[in-house]
């Protein structure tokens, strides 16, 4: 725990074992790092902090390489260190990208060293975590030679804070950690956010949330909702952005803003915000000078246009093209980028068709300094979805994928659902938009304005995340936003092993728990064939999204008597179509559509039968059954951990599973019974209840 009593996640930096701590004291101890940007003062702090925990000794710092030592750490680029230029080659140094580093084990003047370097301090910020990450995972040093570029150029956190309210829209860790009303002041959490951050290769945050304005309040200048994300571009609210930006800058990550789209409105009493009004073009190239001044590196803006009552271009029958291209005119001169989302849906009888329709006409008419920034799939963030169509259709555009870090949908901060094994599928869809092997992860690593995006998880709870292994996520989400060719093994590994430390039986209970739980989530939430939507709403702005709720949602699942899915068909809504072939063509028939997907793209009777006999109405009772005895199973697992792990962290999870138990049968029982209403077909192993209790809720009625 740090002295603001949170936890360390991550950086835990735990004593090394005996043997290998020697080792790391040979080479670490002392240690020899370049000063004078902020990025190496960070650097310095953080290797003064692991280094005093993992090899239980407090470092010295050098300003010259030490003649007197056994080994030591070298960390800087080889135009200031000359020790630096002699270890490695310089031209393989100076053709790293940003962000790129380089590591070695050296022999030096007879000294064993590590050497850390980069061509940008940023790249030295990364190569130092990178180094430490190994250390606190125990793996050797002495023979290190690794060269490491992030694949992603754009690698940014969405937080969807509130500043005025301090509250967390999604978020399930308690009240936002910017605490804008005392900011410009400063607080260590910010350093220690920073520090995460940084540590998995993360580069952007989104201070502020997409919905600048809360839906249904009216027209942007009758704006009255409470204060929201637009005034950070005042003066004042522009001083404490360059606050954070003060201590983000020492790791690498750069500040972005979420702007209202009617901003020019809001701010100054303009009558329009039409994007080819030249009045408005000029204020937003004012506002953007005025931001620069306040944080020369500062990233861009985010846009939320035309979706959920958010302003936008529509309001002036503008295209989205049109729409952003004015904002990124303004901050073109200053070296920044607009974020513009893809997440419109409104007036069409299938959403999923709408963003492509909306985006794809579009291609090529963007501006260079803007990124669209697409949602993993079509709806929006369901346990299991197929992947958005937009990825390989927009060779003209620069793509970020967005994910959901934050458990909106798959147990919010209570619910054990490790998200990476979802993110990779995605990732590493075939689009076949050139052919076979085109993954999904080429369009995001394409091009410099391309990128990854995750709505943000953390909140002022004192282990960030709300449930701790939910800092799995934030974890993994760094990482594959870094690599995406890592395997989701490696990243579990690392993850628990920095986190809970090296008892074998540990890591393998956790990691297989992590392994388990998604799929468990998939199959209690939905019946595992592909149905998304299944949640409880309720009243206008009190979207719950944890609890079951079928009946409120036929316009997603379908369930009818005679059947259930969506026909999105060729023959149906017609978006399979959006899909290059043959995944078009895959999806398009049943027999050959995966099962997992299956009722997202068809409408099939409750006794259609799937490859092994079972008939759909069967397999959907069955998933819903097994994902309980697995979730059971999970809690059965970490309670053999009693002991093994320290008691507060040992009795957050337990707490937290057994209530993901009761949970997981609130949703099946609520489940079965809605298939077991609409299909009339009892459960083959008698197993399916209808109380009073489990009858699905009524439709909402508003
Ligand atoms: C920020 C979903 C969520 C909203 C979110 C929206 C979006 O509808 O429920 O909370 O708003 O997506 O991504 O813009």
């Amino acid at each position: 725990m740090s002295l603001e009593s949170y936890d360390d996640c991550w950086l835990r930096y735990e004593p090394a074992d005996g043997e290998r701590r020697e080792s790391y004291r040979t080479r670490c101890e002392n240690v020899y790092a370049s000063v004078g940007s902020p990025e190496l003062g960070a650097v310095r702090d953080e290797l003064r902090r692991a280094m005093t925990g993992l090899l239980e000794r407090e470092p010295h710092l050098w300003q010259h390489p030490p003649r007197s030592v056994e080994g030591f750490l070298a960390v800087g680029t080889p135009d200031e260190m000359e020790m630096i230029a002699d270890s490695v080659s310089t031209d393989r140094v100076a053709a790293l990208g940003d962000g790129g580093f380089r590591i070695r084990s050296v022999e030096w003047e007879g000294a064993e060293c590590v050497v850390v370097t980069a061509s940008t301090d940023r790249g030295l910020v990364y190569g130092t975590f990178h180094l430490l990450r190994r250390m606190a995972n125990g793996h050797p040093i002495d023979d290190l030679d690794v060269t490491e570029e992030p694949a992603n150029h754009e690698r940014v956190i969405d937080h969807w804070d509130d500043p005025f309210r301090r509250s967390v829209e999604r978020g399930y860790a308690g009240p936002s950690i910017f605490d804008w009303e005392r900011l410009p002041d400063l607080r260590e959490r910010y350093v220690d956010y920073a520090r995460l951050l940084a540590s998995v290769g993360i580069n952007g945050v989104v201070l502020n949330n997409v919905n600048t304005k809360i839906p249904g309040r009216g027209s942007a200048n009758e704006f009255v909702s409470g204060k929201a994300g637009w005034q950070l571009l005042t003066q004042d609210g522009l001083e404490k952005v360059a606050a954070l930006a003060s201590v983000f800058r020492r790791y690498g990550v750069r500040p972005y803003l979420s702007v209202n789209y009617a901003a020019p409105m809001l701010i100054d009493d303009y009558d329009t915000a039409d994007p080819l009004d030249p009045d408005v073009e000029e204020w937003w190239a004012r506002k953007a000078e005025e931001v620069y001044d306040a944080i020369p590196d500062f990233g861009g803006f985010l846009v939320k246009a035309d979706s959920e009552g958010q302003n936008g271009p529509y309001d002036y029958d503008r295209t989205h093209a049109e729409g952003a291209n004015v904002l990124a005119r303004a901050l073109e001169p200053h070296g920044g980028r607009v974020w513009w989302r893809a997440f419109v849906y409104a007036d069409h009888d299938d959403r999923a068709v709408q963003a492509y329709e909306t985006f794809e006409p579009l291609d090529g008419e963007f501006l260079d300094n803007v990124t669209l920034q697409v949602k993993n799939g079509p709806i929006d963030f369901q346990p299991r979805e197929p992947v958005s169509t937009l990825f390989g259709a927009m060779d003209g555009t620069d793509l970020a994928c967005e994910l959901q870090i934050t458990q909106e949908y798959t147990g919010q901060g209570v619910h054990t659902c490790y998200l990476v094994p979802q993110w990779k599928e995605v990732l590493d869809f075939d689009t076949h938009a050139s052919g076979e092997g085109s993954p999904a992860k080429d369009v995001f690593s394409g091009s410099e304005g391309a990128g990854i995006a995750g709505v943000g998880v953390v909140g002022e709870d004192p282990t960030w995340t709300g449930n701790y292994l939910s800092q799995a996520n934030l974890y993994g989400f760094g990482r594959l936003a870094w690599d995406p060719d890592l395997d989701t093994e490696t990243v579990t590994d690392e993850w628990v092993r920095q986190t809970f430390g090296g008892d074998p039986a540990v890591i393998d209970t956790v990691s297989g728990i992590l392994h388990d739980s998604l799929p468990a989530t998939v199959d209690y939430e939905t019946g595992g064939l592909g149905l998304i939507h299944m949640m409880y709403n309720g009243e206008a702005r009190l979207e719950n999204h944890y609890d079951p709720s079928p009946a409120e949602w036929p316009g997603y699942h379908g369930a009818t008597e005679d059947g259930i899915g969506i026909d999105r068909t060729s023959g149906g809504s017609g978006y399979v179509g959006q899909y290059h072939e043959p995944v078009a063509e895959t999806y398009d028939d049943p027999e050959t559509c995966p099962e997992e997907l299956l009722l997202f793209f068809h409408h099939l009777p409750w006794e259609y039968e799937l490859a092994d006999g079972t008939t759909v109405v069967q397999r959907l009772y069955d998933n819903c059954f097994s994902g309980v005895e697995v979730v059971r199973d999970l809690r059965e697992r970490w309670q053999a951990l009693a002991g093994r792990i320290d008691d507060r962290r040992y009795r957050h999870v337990a707490e937290r599973l057994e209530e993901q138990v009761v949970q997981a049968e609130r949703w099946r029982d609520t489940l079965v019974a809605f298939f077991y209403e609409h299909s009339e077909i009892p459960d083959e192993h008698g197993r399916v209840p209808l109380t009073e209790s489990n009858r699905a809720v009524p439709p909402r009625e508003d």
